[in-house]
């Protein structure tokens, strides 16, 4: 035998080939002979042929073959489809796609896969597939898709325009089933004589579905009564003072379980409000602002409650301290004259307002709040109110909205959000610091403090500049209003959606 480089290249060549097919030979065709549904089945004359189940049945040849029993459009594909009854990584498709070798082949078609009936299906990588000119199509992934469902959905096919599938082949290895992952809701305070919570879960399950629940009691200080315990939504009641603990199991349809907890705390039935609640009270603190205080109307009713809380900015119309500190109730100028007596706010907000009242005692006549000084104030009273710190707002109107302005430049981790009116800002040199913080401004349009410097571009439709800034996260709303002149903003606060955003921000 002479040495002859083609041949020996050529048997180099097979020996890599029967090796790829010997290691094809071990991987499992996993599709073969399990559960199958198709949008359609053509019939005419062969009914006993076209079956969608004879697209996995492990016989390639003319006849055993699904066939669509219409032309496919683009908007209403002919598909056939394998659910292969549990996750499975597949590492390769193979599809015949025609009737025979010359006759009857797809064209445009995609493949598609899906881990679960609780998300849609997805096309493989390289699953798109147009102007096929084979009979035979194998899809080979470098990373195994993860799929339960397996669909061929066929967009255009050759002569008789119906779509055929000989056989359709899926490759891979089943995956031990996923357990499922259950929510058992937002921890619960209630205070009593309320007795009762409402338990509501969630679960899912990434390759499969969720068979069962159930809820139970972890630990409290006596045994509650749950109501539809094996439901996802159940009752607790007879609780008594004290903090239970409920957990929630989910069991998925292969048996295995995800568990979650959430806590209800029971308060005992409290003392009256405090004497102060409902109402706004001086708090003097000589040597600094005397200061008005809103507490609201349950202020002292539950033992551990933590309230948002405004600080409150007035204009220079409102430096109006006198000797007696009778000005800081009579006259109040600000947000907090939306809690003054008789109006219905008092009933309803949530928050507590500290309303400063300028200028310092004992100081000159300055319109300006003293930034450091009004800081330490906020600090203060969080010593002596039950505030939640992570819940502490700012507003204020034209100096007042210069004081917000001046705290959220050097204090801004102290709040959780700002709403200066009327006023001009932000300074063009640093605003951009204002990036990620949230602040709700507004003002009238023709009102030289807040026209004038650059909160919005009325050619932009009234948009922050802040929003040029690099990184800016889109937490900027700026207000507009109608009308003319500096004031305003007894107008603004007094819109609901204003008062609530003051106390819904989270630092
Ligand atoms: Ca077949
Ligand atoms: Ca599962």
């Amino acid at each position: 035998m002479f040495w002859n480089p083609r041949r020996l290249a050529k048997a180099l060549c097979f020996g890599s080939l029967s090796l790829a097919l010997s290691a094809q030979a071990q991987a499992t065709n996993v599709a073969q002979g399990k559960p199958s549904s198709a949008s359609s089945v053509h019939a005419n004359g062969f009914p006993t042929q076209f079956g969608h189940a004879k697209a996995f049945n492990g016989i390639i040849n003319t006849e055993d073959r699904w066939g669509s029993s219409i032309p496919p459009v683009p908007w209403n594909p002919e598909w056939v489809e394998v659910d292969l009854q549990a996750v499975h990584a597949i590492t390769s498709i193979t599809v015949y796609v025609s009737r025979d070798a010359t006759f009857g082949r797809m064209l445009d078609f995609d493949v598609l896969a899906r881990p679960s009936t609780t998300v849609d299906f997805q096309v493989v990588p390289g699953g798109a597939i147009t102007d096929n000119p084979q009979t035979t199509r194998t899809l080979t992934f470098a990373q195994p898709v993860n799929a339960r469902h397996v669909r061929l959905q066929c967009k255009r096919s050759t002569d008789d325009n119906i779509c055929r599938v000989r056989e359709f082949q899926v490759f891979g290895t089943r995956l031990a089933n996923q357990p499922p992952s259950a929510a058992a809701g937002n921890d619960a305070v209630i205070l009593l004589p309320s007795n009762t919570v409402q338990l509501r879960g969630t679960a899912s399950d990434s390759d499969g579905t969720i068979a069962s629940y159930r809820w139970e009691q972890v630990s409290g200080p006596t045994t509650a009564v749950l109501t539809s315990a094996t439901s996802a939504n159940a009752t607790a009641s007879s609780l008594a003072a004290g903090v239970y603990v409920f957990r929630l199991v989910a069991t998925d349809n292969g048996g295995a379980t995800g568990s979650d907890t959430m806590r209800v705390t029971v308060h005992p039935t409290s003392a009256s409000p405090d004497a102060r609640a409902g109402r706004f009270h001086v708090w003097n603190r000589g040597g600094t602002y005397d200061t008005a205080v809103f507490l609201p109307k349950d202020y002292g009713t539950q033992p551990g409650k933590k309230y948002p809380a405004v600080l409150s900015l007035h204009g220079r119309g409102g430096t109006t301290l006198n000797a007696a500190h009778t000005e800081v109730l009579a006259n109040p100028e600000g947000f907090i004259r939306q809690l003054t007596p008789g109006k219905a706010l008092v009933d309803t907000f949530p928050g507590i307002v500290i309303a400063p009242n300028g200028p310092r005692v004992g100081g000159a006549i300055d319109t300006w709040w003293n930034v450091d000084t009004t800081h330490a104030l906020v600090l203060q009273a969080l010593t002596v109110y039950d505030i939640d710190p992570d819940r502490v707002t700012l507003t204020g109107l034209s100096s007042g909205g210069s004081g917000v302005n001046d705290q959220i430049l050097k204090y801004r981790t102290t709040y959780a959000g700002a709403m200066p009116l009327a006023y001009f800002a932000p300074r063009p040199t640093n605003y951009c610091d204002l990036e990620a913080f949230p602040i709700w401004t507004s003002g009238h349009y023709s009102d030289g403090t807040f026209g004038a410097w650059g909160w919005f571009n009325a050619t932009d439709g009234y948009h922050p500049l802040v929003r040029q800034c690099p990184g800016y996260s889109g937490e900027v709303t700026v207000t507009v209003t109608l009308g003319s002149g500096h004031s305003g903003w007894d107008d603004f606060w007094s819109r609901p959606e204003a008062q609530s955003w003051l106390v819904s921000q989270h630092r």
